[in-house]
Formats: C-alpha cells, structure tokens, sequence
C-alpha cells in the first residue's frame, strides 16, 4: 500500500505517454515562463498581446491535432487537452485565443474546407501568422443558433453576407473570420464562409468594458453586404451539424483547460492557509477548511479523469457530443465553485489581482456561459437519457 500523492491521486501521470508528458510539459515551461508574468497587467488593462499568437505557434500549440501535410504537429486528443489545461492554469482567455483559432478556425478549414482551402490557410494560421476567429452567436440568438438571421444571397461569382455576430473572441484581431450564415443557394441551410480582413462591408468592433477574460480580446462582426468568392464557401458543412462539429472539439478543450485553472485555485488556496495564521495556529489547521481543501482535491481528480477517458476515446473513434457535453458541463460547473471557495479562503486578500484566484473566478463566469451554458448542457444530458427535447 503507498500513500496518495495528494496533488495527482490517480496518478494521471503514469497514464500518459512519454510524448504526451513531453508535450505537457514544454506547454507548461512556456505558459509559466511567458505567459505567468504578463497576465496581471494584461487583465488589468484589458489587453491582449498579438505576439502570443505567434509564441504559440512557434511550439506547435495552435491546431495540435492538424496534420502535419497542413502545417500542424498532427498529436492527439489527449495532447491537445493537456495544452488546454497548462494554458489555463495561467488564464482562460489566453486558452480562449489557442482554442478559437485550433479548435474553431483550423478545425472546420480542415474537416469542411477543400483541398485548395486547407492549403491557402491552415500553415499560416498553424504558425500564429493569420489569427482567425468563429462567428456563429448573433445578438438574439445566443443558445439557440438554429434561429441566426444572418444571410447569404447568391450573387455572380460569390455570396453577399448581411448580418451580425455577437460576443467573438479574437474578432477584432482576426485576419479572417468563419462566419455561418443560412444561405439562399442552400434551401436555407446554414453554411460556413471564410471572411477575409479587408473585404468590403466587414467589420469587427471590439467589445468594452468585460469584467470577465479582460485578457482576451473579444467583439462583434458586423456583414454589410460583404462580398465573399465562393471559393472561400466550405464545401462539405451543411446546417447546424457544421458548427456544431466545431464546438464538440472546443468544448472537450475547454473541459481539460477549466481543470487548469480550478488546480491553481486549489493549490494557492492550500498554500495560503498553511501560511497564514489566525486564533495562533495555520488555517489549514481547522476542519472547515480541510474540508473545503479535500472537495477541490476530490472534484479535480475526478474531473481530469474524466477528460482523459473523454480523450481516449476521442482518438479511438468511440465518443459522442454527449459526452463532452458531461464533461464540459460537470468541469467547468466544478471549476467556477473552486474558484469561488477559494477566493474566499483568501479572505480579503482574495479580491486582490496579485493573489489571482478572483481573475480565474471571474473568468470562470464565462467559460461556463459559452460553448454552451450548464443549463443548455443539461438539456442535452436530459435529451439523451429521456428522448425529450426540452429545449422549448
Ligand atoms: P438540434 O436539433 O439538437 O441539432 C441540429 C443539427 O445539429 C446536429 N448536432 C450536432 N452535430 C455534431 N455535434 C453536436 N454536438 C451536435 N449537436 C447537434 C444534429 O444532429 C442536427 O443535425 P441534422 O442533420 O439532423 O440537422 O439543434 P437545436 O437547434 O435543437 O439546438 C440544440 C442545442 C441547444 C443543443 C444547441 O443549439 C446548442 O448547443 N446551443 C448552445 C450554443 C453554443 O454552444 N454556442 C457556442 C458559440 S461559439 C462559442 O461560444 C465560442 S467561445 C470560444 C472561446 O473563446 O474559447
Ligand atoms: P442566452 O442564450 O440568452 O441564455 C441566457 C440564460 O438563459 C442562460 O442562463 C441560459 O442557460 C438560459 N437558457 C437559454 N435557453 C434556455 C432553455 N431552453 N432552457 C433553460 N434555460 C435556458 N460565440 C461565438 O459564436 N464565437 C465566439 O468566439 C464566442 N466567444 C465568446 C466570448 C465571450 C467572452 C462570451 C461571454 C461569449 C462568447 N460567445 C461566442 C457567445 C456564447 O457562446 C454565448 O454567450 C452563449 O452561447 C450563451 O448565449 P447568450 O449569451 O445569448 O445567452
């Protein structure tokens, strides 16, 4: 019998292949040694750096499970989400940024782009030179994206697109946006278009005033009228399976990153009350708080298990959207209540930038909201096991 490592209790390590670890940990070297320092200023002033892109894609983070013939590394699904969960760690929006333009830009171009598609744009956007962003939310229709108005209308050689989209991550930065839109040509089927910066009647106003993922960049996309060739149409998506497509690999990321974030929460929560002392003795000294420490071991250590299991059987073939949505619900729910205990922990030093456990709180508050609330995704959890739709 051996005594429990306490921060790895099913030994998540000695499950992973020695690529996986490698891979694990040059993420993790990189995200402590660049990404640690600079995001207190960067949440603070409401700032992404443009360079990370390109630091990213310098070590092969942006489309991990991009072939190699198209500029990405080509690893697995498990890799993929150990990246997620070391970015995280530091902070969700610059997980956010990596997990846009590989799981919501690279991603589609790969699985519904043409051959000619595929070659024009995913090494460039695999290196961090283009940055790209995913537009699907619309003003009034944020859950039920069936719903979008956004147009496109057949014209000689292309499409114009008329519309706008709400809350994009990256879109003021983007050099090019997948932009879904139903489409008259089509039967009104929802379609994927690429839009490139500079096109005539596109726009992108950023987003003031977050108080969540203040170090991503996030804003709208504005189409009037914009001219898109229709060699920059995705051939092979066709209605809302297309975008959803997308979301199934961004949200298994997002269920791994989450995890990131609620282990610093967990582990600065933990080394603070052996720290401080109070009534003569470390809070870490009193039930209350063992207790509070042993739910954020207990909910961690399940939660990556789960992630790897879902990862596992993502590279085998063998996974539903259901399950991510599980996972993405569960963690990220799980997360949000970590992140909330252990601001409290900290007492008033809790809301300070510097103790940084209030900047994954806050930004905990929209990773459960996008890519699907937890309500949405207990309602697809419900469909499964019932065979009710009760979505309306
Ligand atoms: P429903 O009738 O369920 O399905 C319509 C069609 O889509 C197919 N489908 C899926 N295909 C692949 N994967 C999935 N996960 C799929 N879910 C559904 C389905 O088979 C059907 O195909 P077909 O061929 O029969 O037409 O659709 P519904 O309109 O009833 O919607 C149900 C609901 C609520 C589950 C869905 O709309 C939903 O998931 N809503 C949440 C919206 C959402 O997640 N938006 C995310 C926007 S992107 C974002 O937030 C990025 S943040 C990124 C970052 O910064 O990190
Ligand atoms: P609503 O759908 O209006 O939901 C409001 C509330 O009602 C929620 O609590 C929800 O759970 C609940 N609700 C909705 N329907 C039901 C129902 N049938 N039954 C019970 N309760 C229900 N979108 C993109 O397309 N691309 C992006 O890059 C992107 N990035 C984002 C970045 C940020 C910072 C944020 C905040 C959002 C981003 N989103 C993006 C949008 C995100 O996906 C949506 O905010 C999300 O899908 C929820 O939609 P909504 O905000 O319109 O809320």
């Amino acid at each position: 019998m051996k005594s429990m490592q306490w921060d790895d209790p099913f030994l998540l390590d000695a499950q992973l292949s020695e690529d996986e670890k490698l891979i694990r940990d040059s993420a993790r070297a990189y995200c402590q040694d660049k990404l640690q320092p600079r995001v207190i200023g960067a949440f603070r002033e409401e700032r992404f750096d443009r360079e990370i892109m390109t630091e990213m894609g310098a070590l092969g983070l942006l489309g991990p499970t991009i072939p190699e013939e198209y500029g990405g590394p080509g690893v697995n699904h498990v890799a993929y989400g150990l990246v997620a969960r070391e970015v995280e760690r530091v902070d969700s929006g610059y997980r956010s940024a990596m997990s846009v333009q590989s799981s919501l830009v690279m991603h589609p171009i790969y699985a519904y782009g043409s051959e000619e598609q595929k070659k024009k744009w995913l090494p460039r956007l695999a290196t961090g030179e283009l940055v790209g962003c995913f537009g699907l939310t619309e003003p009034d229709h944020g859950s039920d994206p069936g719903g979008m108005k956004t147009r496109a209308t057949k014209v000689d050689g292309g499409y114009l697109l008329s519309g706008s989209k709400m809350w994009i991550t990256n879109s003021p930065i983007a050099d090019l946006a997948v932009v879904w839109a139903k489409s008259d040509a089509h039967d009104n089927k929802i379609k994927g278009f690429v839009v490139e910066r500079g096109t005539k009647g596109f726009s992108t106003p950023k987003i003031e005033g977050k108080l969540s993922l203040r170090s991503s960049v996030t804003g709208e996309i504005v189409l009037d009228e914009a001219f898109v060739p229709e060699e920059n149409l995705l051939p092979n998506a066709s209605g809302l399976g297309g975008p959803f497509g997308c979301l199934n690999k961004a949200r298994y990321g997002i269920a791994w990153g989450v995890m990131g974030a609620a282990e610093f929460c967990w582990h600065a929560a933990r080394q603070y009350t052996l720290d401080r002392k109070q009534f003569g003795r470390p809070l870490a000294a009193n039930q209350l708080v063992q207790k509070k420490l042993a739910d954020m071991q207990t909910e961690i250590a399940l939660g990556l298990q789960g992630c790897l299991r879902a990862g596992r059987m993502m590279d085998d073939g063998d996974w539903s959207p259901e399950i991510i949505s599980l996972m993405k619900r569960n963690n990220c729910g799980k997360a949000l209540d970590i992140a909330r205990v252990a601001r409290d922990m900290h007492g008033g030093n809790g809301i300070s930038d510097e103790f940084q456990v209030i900047r994954h709180m806050v930004n905990l508050e929209t990773v459960n909201t996008y890519e699907g609330t937890h309500d949405v995704h207990a309602l697809i959890l419900g469909r499964v096991q019932t065979g009710i739709q009760a979505f309306y």
